[in-house]
């Protein structure tokens, strides 16, 4: 199985994201999945990246999207785990077996909201944590990884 790294970074959105834009714009705004995708390309392009977006509502298929990542030797990981980042241990441990750079993001600023979003399993999985910045952090996190990894953007 390959595991050399290639220019590729994986985008992992989890249950419920597929519904952005639709419902709750107060708090998640009102750009949709399909915006986010467009604004991490776009990013990614800028570093001479390409962007792999995936969506799940199914714990079990983000887990196979993260040991997909691995298999193919993806550079770095940007992921919204949504609500399992809050309780999934097994995307945790998916993260933290991979050993592939990994940056949270979350749309809404966790901190302000129910106390059971302000912790994060899959926080501890990552370098770094983006939340508050609206659809903005995945272009953020995008250049964080990018700069984690060593790749300046392209003129
Ligand atoms: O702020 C974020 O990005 C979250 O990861 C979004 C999750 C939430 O459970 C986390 O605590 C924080 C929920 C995503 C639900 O997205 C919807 C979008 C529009 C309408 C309904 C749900």
């Amino acid at each position: 199985m390959a595991t050399t790294s290639n220019q590729t970074i994986y985008v992992l959105n989890g249950p419920n994201l597929n519904l952005l834009g639709t419902r709750e714009p107060e708090t998640y705004g009102h750009a949709t999945l399909a915006d986010v995708e467009a604004l991490c390309a776009a990013t990614a392009t800028q570093f001479g990246l390409s962007a792999d977006c995936r969506q799940s509502n199914h714990e079990g298929e983000l887990i196979d999207f993260i040991h997909e990542a691995k298999a193919k030797g993806v550079t770095g990981i940007v992921i919204n785990a949504g609500a399992y980042s809050h309780t999934s241990i097994a995307l945790h441990d998916a993260l933290v077996g991979v050993k592939i750079p990994t940056v949270e993001v979350h749309i809404s600023n966790i901190y302000a909201r129910e106390a059971f979003r302000h912790h994060s399993f899959t926080a501890k999985a990552a370098f770094a944590t983006l939340c508050g910045f609206g659809i903005d952090g995945y272009r953020l996190a995008i250049s964080g990884l990018a700069a984690r990894i060593g790749i300046k953007a392209k003129a």
